[in-house]
C-alpha cells in the first residue's frame, strides 16, 4: 500500500481519514514521523493554515505525498467563531472540553429564540517537496446545541447536529459521520488527485 503522510497531531482526524481512505492508502500521521515538524498556524483562513501544514510537512518528508487538514466550527450568530481558532477557542493550550464549555457559554449569551445555525468546514491540501499539488474544501451544515449530547467523536461533535438528523455527531456512528462530514467531503473532492498518484 502506498504511504500517505497526514500532517496532523490530532489522532481523531487520522482515525477518520484512515477509515475513509484506509483500504487504498497507508495513512501515517506525525506519530509515525516524529522528525517532521510543522510551521506555526499563523493564517487567518482554513486554507492558509492547511497550506502551512502541508508545505512545511512535505519539506520534512522528501518525495512523499503529504496531506494536511485545517478545520473547525463556524457559528453564524457568533460571527463565524470559533472558526480558524476552533482548537484554541478557550486559550492557546485549551482542551477540547474547555473549548466546548466556552462555546456553550457564548451561545447561552445569545437570544434564545432561534436555532443556532453553523457548519463544520475542512480544507485539505496535498503537497510534495514543499509544493502545493491540490486544494479542496468540504463542509457540513447543521445547528448547535446548548448542552452536549453523546460522548462519541471529538472536539465539538457532541454540540453539533447535522442537517437531516436529530442526533449530534457525538451520538451518530463513526460510519455515519464519515459519510457526510466536512472531512469526508473534502477528501471526496481530493480523491481523483490521490487516485492519479497511486
Ligand atoms: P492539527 O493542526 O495537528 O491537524 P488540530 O486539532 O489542532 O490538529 P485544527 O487546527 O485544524 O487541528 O483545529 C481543528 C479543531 O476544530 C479541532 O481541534 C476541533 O476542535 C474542531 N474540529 C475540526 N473537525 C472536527 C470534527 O470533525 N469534529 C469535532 N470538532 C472538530
Amino acid at each position: 500500500m502506498p504511504a500517505l503522510i497526514f500532517a496532523t497531531s490530532n489522532a481523531h482526524k487520522t482515525e477518520e481519514v484512515a477509515a475513509i481512505l484506509g483500504s487504498v492508502w497507508q495513512v501515517e500521521d506525525l506519530r509515525a514521523h516524529p522528525g517532521i515538524t510543522l510551521d506555526e498556524e499563523t493564517g487567518d483562513t482554513f486554507e492558509a493554515n492547511a497550506i502551512i501544514k502541508a508545505v512545511s510537512g512535505s519539506r520534512g518528508a522528501p518525495g512523499l505525498l503529504v496531506l494536511a487538514d485545517d478545520s473547525g466550527l463556524e457559528v453564524d450568530a457568533l460571527g463565524g467563531a470559533p472558526g480558524v481558532r476552533s482548537a484554541r477557542y478557550a486559550g492557546e493550550t485549551a482542551t477540547a472540553a474547555e473549548n466546548r464549555v466556552k462555546l456553550k457559554a457564548e451561545i447561552a449569551k445569545l437570544p434564545q429564540n432561534s436555532r443556532f445555525i453553523g457548519r463544520f468546514h475542512c480544507c485539505m491540501v496535498l503537497a510534495r517537496d514543499g509544493e502545493v499539488l491540490h486544494i479542496t474544501h468540504g463542509s457540513v451544515e447543521g445547528h448547535l446545541l446548548l448542552e452536549e449530547q453523546g460522548a462519541g467523536g471529538f472536539g465539538y461533535d457532541s454540540l453539533f447536529i447535522p442537517d437531516g438528523f436529530s442526533d449530534s455527531f457525538g451520538v451518530l456512528s463513526p460510519e455515519t459521520k464519515n459519510q457526510l462530514s466536512h472531512r469526508a467531503r473534502a477528501l471526496a473532492a481530493m480523491k481523483q488527485q490521490l487516485d492519479s498518484r497511486l
